[in-house]
């Protein structure tokens, strides 16, 4: 799925990049955008939903709520993403990984802030990601970028994972739940480039902010996540 607000030069871009062939359904899910976004996905045969409730995590949940397959991937068409790591992401959750991010923070990847020698961004991912394996990791599991959007998961470890996050906190929060639930994250890595166009949502600043907020949250929710109740069991006790 594509998660869009305002990228109408990174779309223009992207799409002809997309190797749709390789996926059973594609949509896009949509943040209010005021330029031509929703009209240049349309144009190109790509379904868009209009979110309801604000924010980037509301818009991850929304989308969820559309998926028909047994996995889906979020692809972010602003020029960050390589789109040629697709193929990569499909065939490693169609071989049986759970949770797939791709990474740009280990050997063989690259960061937008690696051309330079002060790299806040990257240093702050990697602070929050030594944290999170710190607090909950377990079995060898770990996460090395806790930020990058650009992701796959199938249904089963989503729904598990009991995600809340309406806001930019969500990809983080996904990795502290697959820490807490033990769902394997397979990473591979990932080349960034600049965005194209078009400006960032996320100042670095109030984003640090909000994801210490979620860290300590989800320290204060503890280190396990209840499997969730079986519709039959409810029925039952109501019953
Ligand atoms: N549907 C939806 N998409 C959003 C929302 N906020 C941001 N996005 C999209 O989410 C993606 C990530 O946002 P960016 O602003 O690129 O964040 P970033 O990648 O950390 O910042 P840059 O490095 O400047 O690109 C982009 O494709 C945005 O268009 C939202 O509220 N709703
Ligand atoms: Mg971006």
């Amino acid at each position: 799925m594509l998660v869009v607000r305002n990228e109408e030069a990174g779309i223009r871009a992207s799409l002809p990049r997309l190797p749709l062939d390789r996926f059973e359904a594609c949509f896009a899910i949509d943040g209010n955008s005021s330029d031509a976004t929703p009209q240049l996905l349309r144009d190109a045969g790509i379904p868009v939903h209009a979110q309801s409730q604000r924010g980037l995590g509301a818009a991850m949940l929304e989308a969820r709520e559309l998926v028909k397959t047994h996995a889906f991937i979020f692809f972010h068409p602003d020029g960050n993403e390589d789109a040629g790591d697709l193929p990569r992401m499909v065939d490693l959750l169609g071989n049986g990984s759970q949770f797939v991010v791709a990474s740009r923070m280990i050997p063989g990847a690259w960061n937008e802030e690696d051309h330079q020698r002060f790299r806040p961004r990257k240093w702050a991912n990697c602070g929050l990601a030594l944290l999170a394996n710190l607090l909950f990791a377990r079995n060898g599991n770990r996460t090395t970028d806790v930020s990058n959007g650009f992701r796959g998961i199938t249904c089963a470890a989503w729904d598990r994972m009991q995600l809340t996050s309406q806001d930019l906190t969500m990809d983080y929060q996904m990795v502290i739940r697959a820490l807490k639930c033990g769902i394997r994250i397979s990473e591979f890595p990932t080349h960034e480039s600049q965005r194209i166009g078009g400006q960032t949502t996320f100042a670095s600043l109030p984003t640090g902010i909000a994801e210490l907020k979620l860290l300590w949250r989800e320290i204060c929710a503890g280190r396990r996540i209840p499997e969730p109740v079986a519709k039959e069991q409810v029925q039952l006790r109501g019953s």
